[in-house]
């Protein structure tokens, strides 16, 4: 009888861990969660003609190369109600509860409630503002990679659009919470280069550090508030891009607490409803001030190889 294998020590099993030197060897099809195959609780799952919709979107995601032209979707008329129902109820609560930073780039992007707007178009705004740009991806990015996108100024961003049945809910992110959550604060050139910071640590961090920076990352830039003067701003894409939670923030819906990037912070949930916390920055200049410290204490680790490749001076 043949000896048992001796099972393989947890560290043989860990493949290395390859940095990626450029955006195109970063991975964008690891897709966590529904890609195209929804699961029983999607509010599109029983709608054949979605799914169907679904896949073709996410196949012309899975086959665009770097360097070439995103492609153009031709939405259909619903698709464009869901989409401008939406542009238009949120616009409405900007003036009030999003921050200044996100005001200040909102109208470079001219997003209007009668069209779709199409990655391509918008990429090449946001190229002109802080030189980020946008590389379609056919869902829920793994963290990892996703964040690895932002140390090359690249934003991964789906395309599809949510379920009409369900216009203010989406489990995952489509291209409303894409383009009107985070694409404004990405013009901004302090939020651009928080976000490059972040995504410069993320080639740097372990398993363990990676945790604590997807945690980081989803309790500013999806949910993060900023105070400005007595007010409390939001700041996060998740916010900003969602009616319900963005009047959920407004009337004080939340308990606000102040961020310590240093401690740690409560696990992540996607299915239960509105966030029963936010966490503030006392101003943005204070915060990215914070944020970019934790990100350095990690960026330590890189090869001078890395820091060259994201434009890090070595
Ligand atoms: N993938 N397509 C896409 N869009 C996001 O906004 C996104 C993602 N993957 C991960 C992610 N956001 C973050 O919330 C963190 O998990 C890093
Ligand atoms: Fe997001």
């Amino acid at each position: 009888v043949a000896p048992a294998p001796a099972s393989p020590s947890p560290l043989q099993q860990a493949a290395p861990r390859r940095v990626p030197l450029g955006i195109q060897e970063v991975d964008n099809g690891a897709i966590l969660g529904f890609s195209a195959e929804l699961s029983e609780d999607h509010p599109g799952f029983h709608d054949a003609a979605y799914k169907q919709r679904r896949v073709n979107i996410c196949n012309l995601a899975r086959s665009h190369r770097i360097g070439e032209p995103i492609p153009h979707i031709s939405y259909t008329a619903e698709e464009v109600a869901v989409w401008g129902s939406a542009l238009t109820r949120l616009e409405h609560l900007f003036q009030q509860h999003a921050c200044k930073e996100f005001q200040r780039s909102w109208p470079l992007f001219d997003l209007r409630p009668d069209a779709v707007p199409q990655l391509e178009d918008l990429s090449q705004v946001l190229q002109g503002t802080t030189g980020f740009r946008i590389r379609p991806v056919a869902g829920l990015l793994h963290p990892r990679d996703f964040l690895n996108g932002l140390a090359f100024r690249t934003f991964h961003s789906t395309q599809y659009m949510r379920h009409s049945s369900k216009p203010d809910y989406t489990p995952e992110p489509d291209v409303i919470h894409e383009v009107i959550g985070h694409l404004p604060m990405l013009a901004d050139p302090s939020f651009a280069s928080l976000a490059h910071a972040i995504g410069v640590a993320s080639l740097a961090a372990d398993e363990e550090q990676l945790k604590h920076l997807v945690k980081l990352y989803w309790y500013t830039v999806e949910f993060g508030v900023v105070r400005e003067g007595s007010d409390v701003k939001a700041f996060g894409a998740g916010i900003l891009s969602s009616y319900g939670e963005l009047q959920h923030m407004a009337a004080g819906g939340a308990e606000v607490a102040p961020l310590d990037v240093w401690q740690p912070l409560p696990k992540i949930s996607y299915k239960d409803g509105y966030q029963k916390r936010y966490f503030a920055l006392e101003s943005f200049e204070a915060g990215a001030v914070e944020l970019q410290a934790y990100c350095a204490s990690l960026q330590a680790g890189l090869t001078d190889e890395v820091r060259a490749a994201v434009g890090l001076a070595s």
